[in-house]
């Protein structure tokens, strides 16, 4: 191994490219690994089943029912994932004591959360459950005309930020609280601007009280449109781009929210451009379904590629979201964290000075080359070797050891 990778080192130093200031640079880059993936995003409560046209399909053994067991999951899922790593949480997630409606929920709610985190010197992301919840009426929230209907979930997201601003402050690590609504009608409206002119007002309302940058940050994620909600989707880009412009807030860019053929990686630099941070959702959409298990495609390599050609670490938030019940959950967790690993070291690897040469001097031809070399450059022991550093399974033995948890913890689950 160590031969290879010298020799790798050595094929990449010919294009100027140095494998240890890629390593040092991935290591400091955090990726939110998504709770919910571990779930069916069905969360403690209990209650409601999945709705506001999220599906999780598939029905493979082994789900975690409570959050010992989702604990469990993420602890053994991360011992396979090389790099920085945070949790990204949602409200349903909550452990309380006793019966707590989502309206009421506090940081204590989520000590255990909150001391897991800590123990293992990691940030947690937050986010509002807007779905999933009797209070969703006429598959409608933020934007309901009825104000005790708006004013129930602007009293959560309220809380909500609190819960970030306490997750902060206990990890001194900012927290980002990110806002999605499933809002939109099934069928052609007559009248889009009430509906959009009321989750504006709703947002002003939840985003009244100033808190801290330095312990949460704010960000409202946009859907082009949901199962239910074909026809118009008040929550679009346009919309939160807007908002998200005038308030200073992040802007979430979930892959799998925009038209089929419409990338994320081309939004980045031009959000950037207007907006002090951005938060992405990095998924995969597949015809209808915005949430497969990301694969080291060209629009995720994309992605990372913007991230690091412009030094925007520390701009962007990554955290995935995606959702398969089909497949092993910790398999799908592990495959997407290093696939966006992956993705960030290739990215960190591009012979960028012969690249931006080739461009600025219109040899677009070498461009061209250069960008298709370096799909198939000496990778692999380059992986490998930062695998190895960071004490996680090189290759394909990741997927051994989920067979023998598979075998010991999750089968005994029904
Ligand atoms: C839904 C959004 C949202 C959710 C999670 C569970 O389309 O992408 O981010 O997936 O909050
Ligand atoms: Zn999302």
């Amino acid at each position: 191994m160590k031969k290879s990778f010298d020799a790798a080192v050595a094929s990449y130093a010919a294009l100027g490219v140095d494998v240890e200031k890629a390593f040092k640079r991935l290591d400091s880059i955090a990726v939110s690994m998504h709770c919910w993936q571990g779930d069916d995003v069905q969360g403690f409560e209990n209650t409601s089943s999945l709705d506001g046209g999220l599906a999780v399909t598939g029905n493979y053994p082994g789900r975690a029912r409570n959050a010992k067991e989702l604990r469990q999951d993420l602890d053994f899922a991360m011992t396979l994932i090389p790099g920085k790593k945070r949790l990204n949480l949602h409200a349903i997630y909550a452990e309380s004591s006793k019966k707590t409606d989502r309206d009421a929920l506090t940081e204590k709610d989520f000590a255990n959360w909150i001391k897991w985190a800590k123990e293992r010197r990691m940030g947690l992301d937050f986010n509002p459950t807007i779905f999933s919840h009797p209070m969703m009426k006429n598959g409608l929230s933020l934007t309901h005309p009825d104000k005790a209907v708006r004013n129930y979930w602007i009293k959560h997201c309220i809380g909500c930020r609190h819960i970030g601003e306490a997750i902060g402050k206990a990890l001194k690590n900012p927290c980002v609280t990110n806002i999605w609504i499933p809002d939109g009608y099934k069928d052609t409206p007559y009248d889009r601007l009430s509906p959009r002119s009321r989750l504006k007002d709703s947002l002003d309302a939840i985003f009244a009280e100033k808190i801290d940058e330095k312990y949460n940050r704010d960000a409202v994620e946009s859907k082009l449109f949901g199962i239910g909600a074909e026809s118009c989707t008040f929550g679009s880009s346009e919309f939160y781009l807007g908002y998200a412009v005038q308030n200073k807030k992040l802007l979430c860019l979930d892959a799998g929210h925009f038209h089929p053929t419409e990338v994320i990686s081309d939004k980045i630099s031009s959000c950037l451009l207007f907006l002090d941070e951005i938060l992405l959702h990095v998924s995969r959409g597949v015809r209808w379904d915005s949430d497969h298990v990301i694969t080291l495609n060209d629009e995720l390599q994309a992605i990372a590629s913007e991230i690091i050609r412009h030094g925007f670490e520390k701009r962007v938030h990554i955290g995935l979201d995606y959702f398969d019940a089909s497949i092993n959950r910790i398999a799908a967790w592990t495959i997407g964290m290093r696939n966006m690993s992956k993705a960030l070291l290739l990215a960190l690897l591009e012979p960028a000075a012969l690249l931006k040469k080739a461009e600025n001097t219109f040899d677009f031809t070498a461009r061209l080359a250069l960008l298709e070399e370096c799909r198939t450059l000496d990778f692999a022991p380059v992986w490998d070797e930062y695998c190895n550093r960071a004490g996680v399974p090189v290759g394909t033995e990741w997927l051994e050891t989920v067979r023998k948890y598979e075998a010991k913890v999750l089968s005994k689950r029904n």
